[in-house]
């Protein structure tokens, strides 16, 4: 029986993917790495270190920098995204989810955030959506990053509830395989060439809803 959701937020619950695939994308140029779709998918999800490393590896640069330099360059990249999140607001909540998210709260489901990003619980802030989350996990507090499954198992365990009890929702590949390696259900949003690996997809936030996911899941 299904009691918990465990949500990702960057892609899933706001357009902010955008932004952070906008300040990597500039920090790439600034490093000489050359940008393309895959690099970009492969960052989805990732937390921002292993995001810097993953780049650099991506380039053939992974040793060209002290971590001294890196952590400069992490910084400045966090900082490009906080700009970037100036203007954010409701708008940018994707199509459905707040009104997925109310419907599940209001039929008495659990609700936990399972974000890579440090800037989560400021995001969820500003999109006024901290209200419906019962619980959070601090990405600070993770020894592995997605695509481990460490914060989806986490996320599920604050609920007081078994990974197999809940339902993980991603847009990223590193995502869904962490929800699967968890034991979760994981749901999938976008193109299902991609996420091919979650139980169930759904091409856009605006098919998410309780009914759709009870007839994918035949409950
Ligand atoms: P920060 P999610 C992830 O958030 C983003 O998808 C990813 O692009 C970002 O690098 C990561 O958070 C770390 O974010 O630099 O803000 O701590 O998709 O897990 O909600
Ligand atoms: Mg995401």
């Amino acid at each position: 029986q299904i009691k918990g959701f465990l949500f990702d937020l960057d892609g899933v619950i706001a357009n902010t993917s955008t932004y952070h695939g906008i300040a990597w994308h500039q920090l790439a140029d600034e490093l000489g790495v050359k940008w393309t779709d895959d690099l970009g998918n492969q960052l989805k999800g990732v937390g921002r270190m292993d995001s810097l490393n993953l780049i650099l590896k991506y380039g053939h640069k992974e040793n060209a920098y002290t971590e001294e330099q890196k952590e400069y360059y992490a910084n400045k990249k966090n900082e490009n995204y906080i700009h970037l999140l100036d203007s954010l607001d409701k708008s940018q909540i994707l199509p459905g989810m707040e009104e997925f998210i109310k419907n599940i709260s209001d039929h008495g489901y659990l609700i936990s955030l399972a974000s890579s990003s440090k800037n989560s619980p400021y995001v969820l802030e500003k999109l006024d959506l901290a209200k419906y989350f019962d619980q959070r996990v601090d990405p600070a507090t993770l020894t592995h990053g997605k695509p481990d499954p460490e914060i989806y198992t986490r996320a599920a365990e604050v609920l007081n509830l078994k990974p197999e009890e809940c339902i993980g929702l991603e847009d990223a590949v590193a995502g869904i395989k962490s929800i699967n390696g968890s034991g979760a259900i994981s749901l999938g949003i976008g193109d299902p060439r991609i996420l091919s690996e979650a139980d169930i997809n759904f091409e856009d936030t605006s098919q998410v809803t309780l009914e759709n996911i009870k007839k994918a899941l035949n409950l």
